[in-house]
């Protein structure tokens, strides 16, 4: 059966840029699941599958909603366990959530303070306007201030920040070892966030996370190289 995924777009719904709804973009695919997408903007991520507070991702499958991204990497491995695993026990689920919270605390911040503009950028006028709003009263001034990561300094500060997963990834090919897994996919719906909304580049060429940040493109029928790089 085919999974519904609510994914978030901005004015072209051709081009996904939620990190979260990547993780599972990429989670559904890991498990050989079919995926409609059904794209929604700022504005309607309150109210899908008749909620009133929800954030995306959320997946229906049959008579069953989930909503949250790790959620759904657990739910997925429950209802169908014999497809490849997400996490592998025991232990797996316990190490993913502290990728997500490393990914969170240490990604996704430097990603807004580079990024936040060009996010804003890629909306219509009403989400823009949403989007403004929100995360004015989130941080507490104006989003033009908000985007403060662009010195050479500053990066140089994240890429420092990365070092554990710089040396991990020179030792190994995914953060799971061999193959993928859901950590891999917490660590790339980050970086895939960023290569789709800005063409501030993050990572060198020949830094091993930008090598295996290229794998993960690759995976699953080159599932995230099927939106374009803000880039190009
Ligand atoms: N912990 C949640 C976070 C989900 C989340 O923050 N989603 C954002 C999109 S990336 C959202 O729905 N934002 C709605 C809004 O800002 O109003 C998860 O992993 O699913």
């Amino acid at each position: 059966m085919t999974i519904a995924l609510y994914d978030l777009v901005g004015r072209d719904a051709s081009r996904p840029f939620s990190p979260h709804c990547w993780k599972v973009r990429m989670a559904l695919a890991h498990k050989g699941l079919e995926a409609e997408v059904l794209p929604v903007r700022f504005t309607q991520v309150r109210n899908v599958e008749n909620g009133t507070d929800r954030t995306v991702p959320v997946i229906r499958d049959g008579e069953t909603v989930v909503q949250d991204s790790f959620a759904i990497a657990e739910y997925l491995d429950e209802r169908y366990p014999e497809r490849p695993a997400l996490f592998g026990e025991p232990g797996g689920r316990g190490l993913a959530r502290f990728v997500e919270s490393w990914s969170q605390r240490t990604i996704h911040p430097y990603i807004v303070s580079v990024a936040i503009l060009d996010i804003h950028a890629l909306l219509d006028e009403e989400n823009q306007r949403f989007f403004r709003e929100s995360r004015e009263s989130r941080f507490g001034r104006p989003i033009e201030t908000v985007q403060d990561g662009r010195s050479p300094e500053a990066l140089a500060a994240f890429s420092k920040t990365l070092e554990p997963l710089r040396a991990t990834l020179a030792r190994q090919p995914f953060l799971a070892g061999d193959a993928p897994m859901f950590a891999d996919y917490i660590v790339f719906g980050a970086f895939q966030w960023h290569r789709v909304v800005s063409d501030f580049a993050l990572l060198d060429t020949g830094d091993p996370i930008h090598e295996w940040f290229e794998r993960c493109l690759d995976l699953h029928d080159g599932l995230g190289r099927s939106v374009r790089a803000a880039a190009g």
